[in-house]
């Protein structure tokens, strides 16, 4: 009869999302790279509305990808190799200024591989934080360590003052919804690693292809 509550968000079940996103060969699948995204929006929203231009432009963008996926060409769009080397092929790239194709999977995919790199860095320091941890700190040094890197002043000040409203890591950790502290740096440990392959086998991918400036 209490079917029609939603179950209790989990961390785990999210990060579990993105360790699906490698093939056997090292493809990044792109259905589970956007539903990894996308729990991270619904658990990012749960901390309250100062994040909400945070999570309107990442939906926008998971949006762009869906769109996509359901598009004519949609099986191109399995991988994000098959993407690159399809949209390329097809000169469906803004490659120097922008212009033509505002919402290629190219562009779109990069920014969100910016922000992966932003996740990677600040779950590591989670992970290693002491009890008295200060999350905003963390999530600020990941920020400016990475994604602040691509943002204008203007983004980078209302990012630094929606950090400074995050919970202490104690909070922080019981809103993951993973268990006791000691479980909550098992699962990021456990985690890491596949986050920084998906990371590094995209960074690769960009870097052969001269994508990692597009506009
Ligand atoms: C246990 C921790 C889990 C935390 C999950 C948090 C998920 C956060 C999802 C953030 C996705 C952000 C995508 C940003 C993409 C981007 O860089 N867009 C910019 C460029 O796009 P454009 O199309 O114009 O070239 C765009 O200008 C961005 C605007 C919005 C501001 C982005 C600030 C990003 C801060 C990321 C940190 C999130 C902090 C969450 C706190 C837990």
């Amino acid at each position: 009869a209490d079917s029609v509550e939603e179950k209790k968000f989990c961390l785990t079940e999210v990060l579990d999302v993105f360790k699906s996103c490698l093939t056997e060969n090292k493809e990044v699948l792109v259905d589970q790279y956007v539903a990894g995204w996308r729990g991270l929006v619904k658990f990012m929203n749960s901390l309250g509305s100062i994040f909400s231009f945070i999570s309107k432009d990442a939906v926008s963008k998971i949006q762009i990808m869906i769109n996509h996926r359901n598009g004519n060409n949609g099986a191109e769009y399995v991988t994000i190799q098959s993407m690159v080397k399809y949209e390329l092929d097809n000169k469906l790239v803004d490659l120097t200024k922008s212009g033509n194709f505002p919402e290629s999977g190219c562009r779109t995919i990069l920014r969100l591989h910016r922000a992966l790199r932003w996740l990677e860095l600040f779950l590591e320091r989670l992970r290693t934080s002491t009890e008295d941890g200060k999350t905003s700190v963390m999530c600020a040094d990941a920020y400016n360590e990475s994604l602040a890197h691509h943002h204008s002043w203007l983004i980078r000040a209302a990012a630094g003052m929606a950090f400074c409203t995050l919970p202490g890591r104690s909070t922080f950790f019981e809103v993951m919804n993973v268990g006791p502290p000691e479980q909550v740096v098992a699962m990021l440990g456990d985690a890491l690693p596949l986050i920084s392959e998906v990371y590094q086998i995209t960074e690769d991918l960009y870097t052969e292809y001269n994508l990692l400036n597009l506009p």
